[in-house]
């Protein structure tokens, strides 16, 4: 089995389909449609057990989560700092922060009403709070250049957090509520140069993204 990445276009899917670009394996990107019902069938399912996307199937075997697509595909094609390196360690617990702090922050900025429909308000500005705090402690650490986080180097953390700026400025449930890469200038240089790789455009395109996809989406 080579790679296949299921996906919807400029969802989740994106950070993996920019990392296999980068990768320059082949693999294929099927996009399914969410109307239809695509992402609930019996065959989806059993990609993915929420019936989400990304799924990729791999040469050992069918997986799902974007943080363990990314990571996974990072350490088979180095784009992050593989096991046992000397940077491995921060470059895992950033990863995880990114992952397990950002993200879930990021789906709260754009889907309130999901944990709660009397209150999005006050959770879409909860989760704003979170992510800037976030955003900040992130700033810093990429301000110091770590030479596993460079912008002119391809690496699935710059992509995860460059997707990441993408959605925190296109898509908060409310335009007021709208983070802007510009106020990070470390993580706008990643971005920046994230979104200017061959690699990426490609996938971008793909995904029916041009310009400043991730440094100033037009939403
Ligand atoms: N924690 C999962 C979240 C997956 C997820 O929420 N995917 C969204 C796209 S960003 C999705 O499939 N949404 C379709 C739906 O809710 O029906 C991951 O990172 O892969």
């Amino acid at each position: 089995m080579g790679y296949r990445l299921y996906g919807v276009q400029d969802f989740a899917n994106l950070a993996a389909h920019v990392a296999l670009e980068e990768a320059g394996v082949a693999y294929e990107a099927v996009f399914l449609d969410p109307e239809a019902g695509e992402m609930k069938t019996p065959a989806h399912l059993a990609r993915h057990p929420m019936g989400l996307v990304p799924a990729l199937d791999t040469p050992e075997g069918t997986m799902f989560e974007t943080g363990a697509i990314l990571l996974y595909l990072g350490e088979r094609h180095g784009l992050c700092p593989a096991p046992g390196a000397p940077d491995r360690a921060a470059f895992l617990a950033w990863f995880v922060f990114v992952n397990n702090g950002l993200h879930p922050a990021a789906m709260d900025l754009l889907h309130p009403y999901r944990i709660s429909e009397d209150h999005a308000r006050i959770v879409a500005e909860a989760a704003r709070a979170r992510l800037v705090e976030r955003l900040e402690a992130l700033e810093s650490m990429a301000a110091t250049r770590p030479a596993w986080l460079r912008p002119d180097t391809a690496g699935v953390l710059q992509i995860y957090i460059s997707m990441l700026l993408r959605w925190v400025r296109a898509f908060p449930w409310a335009g007021d509520l709208a983070i802007s890469a510009q106020a990070f200038p470390a993580l706008h240089d990643i971005a920046a140069a994230c979104e200017a790789r061959p690699a990426t455009i490609r996938a971008a395109a793909a995904n029916g993204l041009q310009g400043r996809f991730f440094t100033d989406p037009e939403g």
